[in-house]
């Protein structure tokens, strides 16, 4: 009996930065968090998960992440399903539609060194959010 087995070769990328003191808090939970741009240039399912020393948790959302309505646009959360503490998932992302990924730690005034790794069809390109507030209106009058 013969058994045909079609593996596509998987790319892996990393981004690897740190939680501080400096770093975006949620003013709730007091919860540091990174915010990270993802995109790819190839649809298809995609492994998301972290290496830290930390109880990491994490979420996905299509576009951005809205921090006054954290469940909008949001696609998946986990919390300690690649083993250690660390989240982990698959998502399906699409090529050209850029995506949010919310990185934080699951208990309050932690900071550490953490590197999020990618694996799938593609590289992946992470980014540092710009700002969480790109939406926000200035009106100025005098
Ligand atoms: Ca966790």
């Amino acid at each position: 009996m013969f058994t045909s087995t079609t593996t596509a070769s998987l790319i892996v990328s990393n981004y690897s930065s740190a939680l501080t003191n400096d770093s975006e808090i949620d003013s709730q939970t007091n919860r540091y968090f990174a915010s990270i741009d993802i995109m790819v240039n190839t649809t298809g399912y995609y492994t998301l998960t972290s290496l830290s020393q930390f109880d990491s948790y994490a979420c996905l959302y299509q576009d951005y992440y809205n921090s006054s309505n954290s469940s909008s646009n949001q696609i998946i959360c986990d919390d300690d399903s690649g083993g250690n503490y660390q989240f982990k998932f698959s998502v399906y992302l699409q090529s050209g539609i850029p995506y949010t990924l919310v990185f934080r730690t699951f208990s309050p005034g932690v900071t550490g060194e953490f590197t999020i790794v990618g694996t799938g069809p593609d590289q992946i390109d992470f980014s540092p959010t710009d700002s969480l507030e790109e939406i926000t209106t200035t009106t100025t009058s005098k």
